[in-house]
């Protein structure tokens, strides 16, 4: 039996927006209640809080963040995790496309401490760590490789990340969860250390985000006849695209919505199959979801991370 300290077992997880998307997203300031942080581990360093180390200074929307302990150095031969719940949307009948992203900074003795992330999906019996995982998809350049191993084999981030960087995992529809007809699957960060202590930060995450698509309630032919589209270079830095089936020059609506569902550009009469946009419409670096209207109210969705 695993006890959590601050957060409830088999807490619901609180819900935010998403068209047709189980989401789970927290930047830390407040509705981080799906995270358990594990009280067995004796000494576990996770902390919400503003951090305030030589290194991590802040956090990446202010003022908090998931933080190896918020003022002090990682010690010696520690072993912390946090874990999440996540929930088969009940309007499912199996698992479909599932996303973790965050940002994140590390600082730890390259090649000895570090952290990484693992997926269990038989109720915590069988862990995986994620870079082993045959069944998703890592969408960016950031991510740790098979042999960035540290003390104990395990490969994880270690080394000295210097600025955030974006990470985003995703299990595509199709293969692995989806698979799977379990009710949940837990998905564990552990920082662990070694003997040898040097003063380091440890890791420091913001920008937490889980989708759960539901994606799975139409039949095989339905889903496979639904239109498409794509965003590059995404995460955006810059100028970006929105590329979506048009063969017929359909008069089109675009909208995009934040994470709380506001709404934040539109743009109405578009007959092409591609919207240049510029990075500057958005006040925030984020996920954002974007919604195209066809004008028999066929709808295409989407999601973009502006970095
Ligand atoms: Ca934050
Ligand atoms: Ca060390």
């Amino acid at each position: 039996m695993i006890f959590f300290i601050s957060f409830g077992i088999g807490q619901t997880p609180r819900i935010l927006y998403s068209p047709e998307q189980i989401l789970y997203f927290t930047s830390f300031e407040n509705n981080y209640s799906f995270l358990r942080i594990d009280s067995t581990q004796s000494s576990n360093i996770w902390q919400v809080g503003k951090p305030r180390k030589l290194i991590f200074d802040s956090a990446y929307t202010q003022p908090f963040a998931l933080v190896t302990d918020t003022v002090n150095p990682y010690p010696v031969n520690n072993r912390s995790s946090f874990e999440i719940k996540l929930k088969r949307p009940d309007t499912a009948f199996c698992w479909s496309t599932m996303t973790l992203s965050f940002l994140h900074k590390y600082e730890t003795d390259s090649l000895y401490d570090g952290g990484y992330i693992e997926i269990s999906y038989d109720g915590g019996i069988n862990w995986i760590n994620v870079i082993e995982d045959t069944t998703l998809i890592l969408k960016n350049l950031y991510f740790y490789k098979k042999s960035d191993t540290i003390n104990g084999g395990c490969a994880a981030f270690s080394g000295n990340s210097k600025k955030w960087n974006p990470i985003s995992i995703i299990w595509e529809r199709g293969s692995g969860i989806a698979q799977y007809t379990i009710d949940f699957v837990i998905i564990r960060f552990s920082f662990v250390s070694d003997s040898i202590d040097s003063g380091k930060s440890g890791w420091l995450i913001d920008e937490l985000l889980l989708l759960v698509s539901n994606g799975c309630t139409g039949s095989i032919n339905e889903l496979s006849s639904k239109k498409t589209s794509k965003v590059y270079p995404n995460p955006v830095i810059n100028n970006f695209v929105i590329e979506f089936e048009n063969s017929k020059s359909q008069n089109c609506q675009l909208q995009i919505f934040n994470l709380l569902g506001e709404k934040c550009f539109e743009k109405n009469h578009i007959t092409e199959n591609k919207i240049l946009l510029g990075k500057n419409i958005f006040k925030f670096q984020g996920i954002y979801f974007y919604r195209i209207i066809f004008p028999n109210n066929i709808t295409i969705h989407g999601k973009f991370f502006i970095y």
